[in-house]
């Protein structure tokens, strides 16, 4: 059995440790955070009595295997580079990093401890989401050459994660990075990206719509779209819409969980609806169980010696994809992504 100890108590964490409750293999054995009142509330809710304000001292006096980093972005590389000199494995959660140096030292120190690092990039682990991605690479529908993967919704996500709205970065890089990590796991790694931005709801600093082309390695292409300012109905929130051609066939993962496959003359359809965990509550099910779902992989991929499928190696990728979409915007002009 792996111990772990999770740092950041704040608004998502208890997804993780619910997560970490129904995985098999770990177990968090402490828990820090800065807030007192926070880390008193996760403590009390996870009947865990090891707390801590400061993240060196949890590993220092813990016999910990793992730590779990469930802080914002800004924190990761101090927290990611003190858990690797300490020898310990390492999840953290998405954005990885703000900035793409700050990701490749992270993935240094950790390489260099020998140690694993998993970013928790679990928009791919949704199930609905992952049955695409088998289905693709099944060879149901034939190569694959154009996906569109789309994300559109009025959801307030601004009342659970007021930071969302302070940043000068919004949607890519918090939303938009699962996406472009969804088109990444089924069409490829990317060489060109093209994108436009703009700010629809005057309340928030960052850009809350984006729509980004890209050209894969294959020559094939992607276009993701994403947007905070739809004002739909049905609410899709946090549904990620999928439409792959493929050389033989086309899928679709349609709004409320429905899959339909078409392939020479027959279509099947199918609802991929996620699993409504006991703790978990519409519409935020979809996420939950993903967050089950990396977790077990991480444990599993230790037990196994392999890398996880979103290691902070193969995150540096769509981590750049987000800078391409941001740099093309700005600049208004393509960007090739072996040049960043
Ligand atoms: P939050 O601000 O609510 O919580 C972060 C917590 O970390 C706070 O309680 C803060 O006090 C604590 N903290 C910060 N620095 C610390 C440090 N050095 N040591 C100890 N504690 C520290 O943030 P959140 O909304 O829970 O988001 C956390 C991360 O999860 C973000 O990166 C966000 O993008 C990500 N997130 C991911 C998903 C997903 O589906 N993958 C969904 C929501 C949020
Ligand atoms: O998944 C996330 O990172 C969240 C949300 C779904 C709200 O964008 O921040």
């Amino acid at each position: 059995m792996l111990s772990g100890g999770l740092i950041g108590c704040g608004f998502f964490a208890s997804n993780h440790l619910h997560a970490w409750n129904m995985v098999s293999g770990a177990q968090i054995k402490a828990l820090c955070d800065q807030d007192d009142s926070k880390l008193a509330a996760a403590g009390d809710a996870f009947g865990i009595g090891r707390l801590y304000k400061d993240a060196k001292e949890m590993v220092e006096q813990e016999q910990l295997d793992f730590v779990d980093i469930v802080t914002t972005a800004p924190t990761h590389r101090p927290l990611v580079e003190m858990a690797a000199s300490q020898g310990l494995h390492i999840v953290c959660q998405k954005p990885f990093a703000t900035e793409l140096d700050d990701a490749r030292a992270m993935v240094a120190a950790v390489k260099a401890a020998g140690k694993t690092l998993m970013v928790h990039e679990n928009f791919r682990w949704q199930s609905a989401v992952r049955t695409v991605i088998e289905t693709v690479r099944s060879g149901r529908i034939g190569t694959p050459f154009f996906c569109r993967a789309s994300f559109r919704s009025g959801y307030d996500v601004f009342s659970g994660q007021p930071y969302l709205a302070e940043g000068e970065r919004f949607i890519i890089e918090d939303l938009g990075i699962h996406v472009l990590d969804i088109a990444r796991a089924i069409m490829g790694d990317v060489q060109r990206v093209a994108a436009t931005t703009c700010r629809i709801n005057p309340k928030i600093k960052g850009e809350d719509v984006a729509t980004i082309l890209m050209t894969h390695q294959s020559g094939m292409t992607s276009v993701v779209d994403c947007s905070y300012a739809t004002q739909r109905t049905p609410e899709t929130f946090p549904e990620t819409l999928l439409e792959i051609d493929g050389e033989t066939g086309t899928l679709r993962l349609e709004a409320g969980y429905r899959l339909v496959v078409q392939n020479g003359g027959r279509t099947e359809q199918r609802a991929v609806a996620p699993e409504l965990y006991d703790w978990a509550e519409r519409p935020w099910h979809n996420i939950q169980e993903s967050v089950v779902a990396i977790q077990q992989h991480f444990v599993e991929s230790l037990a196994s010696g392999t890398a996880p499928e979103t290691s902070g190696e193969d995150n540096l990728k769509t981590l750049a994809l987000v800078e391409a979409a941001y740099l093309s915007a700005s600049e208004g002009r393509t960007v090739e992504t072996d040049s960043l």
